[in-house]
């Protein structure tokens, strides 16, 4: 099993797992030929199978480990079927369950490297906020790159083996598909709100730091709603849970936004200087460069209060606040020509800039772990 779980996608439907995998069936199977390849998507063709690695059948090869979600219905008939062609496959546990070989627990997808869940981890999100899609383009070209990479790119093989990236492609599934059928410019969740018409808490007010410091958090109608109270939505309470059981093992968390350039570290909610202020800056000052270095893009980079603008409730403080002592956050591209409406011809450039930036902090992030 050493090859399961480095780069750990938590899927999207991390906040509501509990509930729904009573019901149904979350697979993995080890392919070890072509034929086996062909089996997997022939049952895709003959009934619901939701992929979360890969993310589609056409993408499904011979020697690749697959995660998939079927009906409990189908269940039995799956099992079968891949019992009778000699598929080693593992019923995989509810989320909350502990893992083992012979059941791990499926956090959506699964990746490369060798898993330990005792190795330096980090911790990154995307999509937090609906219309900030360039965000989760990012974590999508980083965990095809991961995997593409792995065993190939010295560094990223070094990364992939040595620590464990746990990758929220994600964070606000309601809220993002909203931005693609409604409002492209929703920012919050898509919950409603008692004794108000208007929906939506912001999740990146939600989380249990300095939750009610500021006033103008606390109008249902503000695009920064905090919530009901701190953790109230699944999606904030999913993510504090991850990382409270992950703890010690994260070293860093880092969280996508966009737009701005700018590489965000603790505090957004008081202006006093975070503990490791300097250790910080100096991570962030090589990221900012690293990221320079591929198209000259300029980010700016320290404390989110003074940087951009002060924030209570955010992941990030929280995140810092708990103990993981290197969190930052990206405003990607770009300054405001286009805002969140960034063309589709950038994407590409963005994600490869963030990459080099993301790796530079991972690999000063091992180097000074322990
Ligand atoms: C599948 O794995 C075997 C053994 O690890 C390796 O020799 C072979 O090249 C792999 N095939 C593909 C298509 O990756
Ligand atoms: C939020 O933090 C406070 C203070 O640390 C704690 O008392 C409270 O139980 C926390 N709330 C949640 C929902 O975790
Ligand atoms: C992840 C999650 O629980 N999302 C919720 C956000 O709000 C909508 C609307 O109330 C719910 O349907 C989702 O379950
Ligand atoms: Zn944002």
């Amino acid at each position: 099993m050493r090859l399961l779980l480095s780069v750990s996608l938590i899927a999207a439907a991390l906040a509501m797992a509990p509930v729904r995998f009573d019901r149904e069936k979350v697979f993995r199977v080890k392919l070890t030929d072509e034929k086996q390849a062909t089996i997997i998507k022939d049952l895709a063709k003959a009934m619901e199978l939701d992929f979360w690695y890969p993310d589609a059948t056409h993408h499904v090869t011979a020697n690749m480990t697959v995660d998939f979600r079927a009906r409990e219905e189908d269940a039995e008939a799956i099992k079968t079927a891949m019992e009778r062609n000699q598929m080693h496959y593992m019923p995989c546990q509810p989320q909350s369950g502990p893992s083992s070989e012979s059941s791990p627990s499926c956090t959506g997808a699964k990746g490369v490297g060798k898993q330990d869940e005792r190795k330096t981890s980090i911790f990154m999100d995307c999509g937090i906020h609906a219309r900030e899609w360039i965000s989760p383009a990012f974590c999508q070209w980083f965990v095809y790159q991961a995997t593409k990479s792995y065993g190939k790119n010295k560094i990223m093989t070094k990364l992939l083996d040595q620590m464990n990236f746990y990758v929220l492609p994600v964070f606000n599934v309601d809220g993002y598909i909203w931005s693609w059928t409604k409002n492209r410019l929703w920012r919050k969740n898509r919950s409603k709100n008692e004794n108000s018409k208007c929906v939506g808490t912001d999740l990146n007010r939600n989380f249990n730091v300095s939750w009610n410091s500021f006033p103008n958090t606390r109008n249902p109608c503000q695009d920064v709603y905090r919530g009901a109270a701190p953790e109230s939505e699944k999606e904030t309470k999913a993510v504090s849970d991850f990382i409270r059981s992950h703890l010690p093992s994260l070293k860093a968390y880092i969280t996508f936004h966009s737009y701005s350039q700018m590489l965000l570290f603790p505090y957004g909610y008081t202006h006093r200087l975070a503990p490791d202020h300097e250790s910080l800056n100096k991570v962030a000052k090589i990221g900012a460069e690293a990221l320079a270095t591929r198209y000259e893009t300029r980010y700016i980079y320290g404390p989110i209060a003074s940087t951009i603008y002060p924030t209570s409730g955010s992941s990030l403080d929280w995140a810092y606040d708990v103990g993981i002592k290197h969190t930052f956050a990206f405003e990607l591209r770009d300054k405001g020509k286009f805002g969140f409406l960034l063309p589709e011809s950038q994407i590409k450039s963005t994600c490869k800039e963030t990459m080099l930036a993301v790796k530079f902090i991972a690999k000063y992030i091992l180097k000074h772990a322990c």
